[in-house]
């Protein structure tokens, strides 16, 4: 026992550091793990008390989580003892997977591997089953194969029946990390980049077209897109990059401002294309729209929400993305309207320029009379009276009278009888 002890502690001090022996660490008996590198856990020595012992009828396990290592079936290149039941956990740091291939395999041949064999796993499942002599039996063995783990670790179990036919040398494996390129990886469709992936070695990361931020969850692109009130009394808004699809992760805040006396009336386009859900009413994206103490929407899906006459001056449409999903998104084109004022009536011989079949603020008529008649407002005659259509969809004043101007007709009337004295 003792001198198995020192054979060991000679062994591992022969060794390079990043290859030390890596033992089973519970139970072991006649096996031997080479493993890993300097980070290992090494359980070197731990347990080598069966070591040599070359008894049957054990069974083990050892992990290993360095960036390289090999394994070894007992004994190696002895013969392996019967009835043993290894396993080696391999683990390497996340984004990274294992790589793992033999160089050596020499184990019973048997239908189906039913004797002895290695079996490797990961997550749950089967990767491979390896048995037989790498000279005759090459159905069942790994030859050249490089298994390669679909995470960051990987499980070897070696198993061996009660009996051997033959003298069987066993198995030398070695195992690395290689990085994981999650950039041409697609398969889980949450861990994409929205725009750009960039690989190294032991990671990757996101980054976003000029114009875009990295989202926190370091994977989507968002916008800037809460800035600036639209004032002008018609425009067109829509979603970033319309009619391309509209950016993930953003929250869009739109207002418009008219001024008071004005009413703001919304058009969507027919194009409307905001993600939804067949039983959840806008789950995901949507567009709302808040008009003074009215809201309208949310609204989602591929129905337009049409035309929206609000009764403000002011509205705010937001909108927002979730972090998937390739929608068009939508358009609004708005325009601002004025409080509609009544047609009036002209009086007797009033004349009212323009004549128009609807008033509203800010138009403005213009009274005057037919000839003869003059305007008499608040007991003044005037030429010409201007009435307004008011914010409240009121007029000003109601249209001033017009009157005989008796004084003018009888001075035309002298000028007749002189003119006519003068041909005489
Ligand atoms: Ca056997
Ligand atoms: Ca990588
Ligand atoms: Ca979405």
């Amino acid at each position: 026992m003792s001198a198995f002890l020192l054979l060991l502690l000679l062994l591992i001090l022969l060794l390079p550091v990043d290859s030390q022996l890596l033992l089973p660490s519970s139970g072991s008996s006649g096996s031997s793990v080479s493993s890993g590198s300097s980070r290992s856990s090494g359980s070197s020595g731990s347990s080598g008390s069966s070591w040599s012992s070359g008894s049957s009828g054990s069974s083990g396990s050892s992990g290993s989580s360095g960036l390289y290592g090999s394994l070894q079936s007992p004994d190696f290149p002895d013969p392996y003892p019967r009835e043993t039941s290894l396993r080696w956990n391999i683990s390497v740091p996340p984004g990274f997977q294992v790589q793992l291939y033999f160089s050596h395999f020499d184990l019973e041949p048997s239908y189906l591997c039913e004797y002895d064999y290695i079996k490797v796993e990961a997550e749950g499942e089967v990767l491979a089953l390896f048995c037989g002599r790498e000279e005759t039996d090459t159905e069942a063995v790994p030859g050249q194969q490089i298994i390669t783990s679909p995470r960051n670790s990987l499980s070897v179990l070696f198993t061996s029946d009660f009996s051997n036919e033959e003298r069987y040398s066993g198995f030398m494996a070695h195992y690395s990390a290689v990085d994981v390129d999650e950039c041409s990886d697609r398969s889980d469709e949450n861990l994409l980049c929205d725009h750009f992936c960039h690989n190294y070695i032991g990671g990757y990361y996101c980054s976003c077209r000029h114009g875009y931020l990295l989202h926190s969850d370091n994977r989507t692109c968002r916008v800037e897109c809460s800035d600036g009130v639209f004032r002008e009394r018609s425009g067109v808004l829509s979603s970033v990059d319309f009619p391309s699809p509209y950016p993930k992760s953003s929250d869009c805040l739109y207002r418009i401002e008219v001024e008071p006396g004005f009413r703001i009336r919304l058009q969507f386009d027919p194009r409307f294309d905001v993600e939804d859900h067949p039983d959840v009413s806008c789950p995901y994206d949507h567009v709302k729209v808040t008009a003074g103490n009215s809201e309208f929407g949310p609204f989602c899906g591929d129905q337009s929400p049409g035309l929206i006459d609000t009764d403000s001056n002011n509205v705010t449409v937001v909108f927002h993305s979730d972090n998937s999903g390739e929608n068009l998104g939508w358009r609004v084109t708005y325009t601002a309207t004025g409080s509609q004022c009544q047609v009036p009536e002209a009086p007797p011989h009033a004349l009212l320029n323009p004549v128009q079949s609807e008033y509203s603020f800010k138009d403005h008529i213009l009274v005057t009379c037919e000839p003869g008649f003059r305007l008499l407002k608040d007991e003044q005659y005037l030429d010409h009276y201007q009435m307004d259509c008011q914010s409240d969809g009121c007029w000003s004043s109601s249209p001033p009278h017009c009157q005989k101007t008796e004084s003018r007709r009888r001075r035309r009337a002298l000028l007749g009888i002189l003119t006519n004295k003068s041909r005489d």
